[in-house]
């Protein structure tokens, strides 16, 4: 038989980090969405990364939505698991089209996180001082990470025990200390996207800038169009996501 033509749908997609969504369950439903529409808003107004974070949520409850979600995200839209690595592996399991894991520094150790999941998915993590951005940068050349998130930026209430704002100096002085593609988190919005794209980031990564607006899909936009309209130090180089 001969084998089915490829698809573009087939051929993996650059991880692009530009506009990175986390996910907020209950800033959602403050705003009278459930996560998956607040998702698809959100990719509709140019979202390319969806990373799901559930702190509270049970094992089942996690996993539903992350194949609600992956059922519902277009191809070149990444899907990310927050520190749940069983939550990834039974989504694949499943069949979801799930494209790896973000992870923080209070989780297991990010060697072994790429250990379980395999070379191919992608592998976050969290670095927001000197010494872990350079145990990342390690990692990193080591094809154990792929991506680090930075921040806070500034103050946020959306993460009660994340560090003060650094500022961007700060900020900017952190991403240097690694050649990884880098996400700055922490209260951004669009305001910020001039002088993190001069930093060298590759993207900004939101959850209240979207998930609490009141329309997430010209929340989306609006950074999408400043993260577009800003002058980037650098091109961005990152591995493909699965198809
Ligand atoms: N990690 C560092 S700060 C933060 C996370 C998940 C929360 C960012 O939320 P917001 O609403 O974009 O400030």
């Amino acid at each position: 038989m001969r084998p089915l033509p490829h698809t573009p749908s087939d051929a993996p997609h650059p991880l692009d980090l530009s506009l990175y969504l986390v996910t907020d369950a209950a800033l959602c439903e403050r705003a009278g969405r459930s996560v998956l529409h607040t998702v698809q808003q959100a990719v509709e107004g140019g979202v390319r990364v969806v990373q799901i974070r559930e702190k509270h949520a049970s094992g089942r409850a996690f996993l539903a939505l992350v194949e609600a979600v992956a059922h519902a995200l277009p191809a070149h839209v990444a899907l990310l698991v927050n520190d749940r690595i069983d939550v990834f592996l039974a989504a694949r399991a499943a069949g979801a089209r799930v494209a790896g894991v973000h992870i923080g520094q209070s989780e297991i150790p990010a060697a072994l996180a790429r250990q379980i999941i395999g070379p191919e998915a992608i592998v976050g993590l969290s670095a927001n001082a000197p010494a872990t951005l350079d145990e990342a940068q390690a990692l990193g050349a080591a094809g154990v990470v792929d991506y680090v998130g930075i921040g806070p930026l500034h103050p946020t209430a959306t993460k009660p025990d994340a560090d003060a704002g650094k500022g961007l100096p700060a900020l900017a002085a952190l991403r240097a200390r690694t050649t990884l593609p880098a996400v700055a988190i922490g209260g951004v919005t669009a305001a910020d996207a001039p002088a993190l794209r001069a930093a060298g980031f590759d993207g900004a990564a939101v959850v209240s800038a979207i998930c609490a607006a009141p329309d997430a899909c010209a929340a989306a936009q609006t950074l999408r169009a400043a993260w577009d309209a800003a002058i980037a130090l650098r091109t961005p180089h990152v591995k493909a996501i699965a198809p």
